[in-house]
């Protein structure tokens, strides 16, 4: 009997998981998109998540092909969104820029990630 409700619980336990996974917050897309080759340089980076974040704990730094941070100011969430983070731009030359975002998500979740996109005027 107890074997049986041992084995009830685990099941259930595992049947929870995948749900909790998919509640972290996952970038859904970018502003520039990933992997882009721009012939305009973009004056900021907005990224969607899969569910709402914290933007008071959340960043993007964005580097050039030195390591040279990009950005201009922090990354700010969206008036009308609560699961976008957009960060402004500095102007930037032609070159390969990298993109690293630190999210927390309203379930308390950290996820991380990073992007590329070329500028080439
Ligand atoms: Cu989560």
């Amino acid at each position: 009997m107890r074997t049986i409700f041992k084995a009830i619980i685990t099941l259930i336990g595992l049947s929870l998981l995948p749900a909790a996974a998919l509640a972290h917050a996952h970038l859904d897309h970018a502003q520039p998109a990933a992997g882009t080759r721009l012939t305009q340089a973009p004056h900021e980076v907005s990224l969607w998540f899969t569910e709402a974040i914290e933007p008071k704990f959340s960043s993007i730094v964005v580097q050039d092909a030195k390591g040279t941070a990009v950005q201009d100011g922090k990354a700010e969430g969206a008036a009308d969104n609560t699961a976008e983070l957009k960060v402004k731009l500095k102007s930037l030359k032609a070159g390969v820029y990298k993109v690293n975002w630190k999210v927390l998500s309203v379930d308390t979740h950290r996820t991380q990630g990073t992007f590329s996109f070329t500028v080439a005027p």
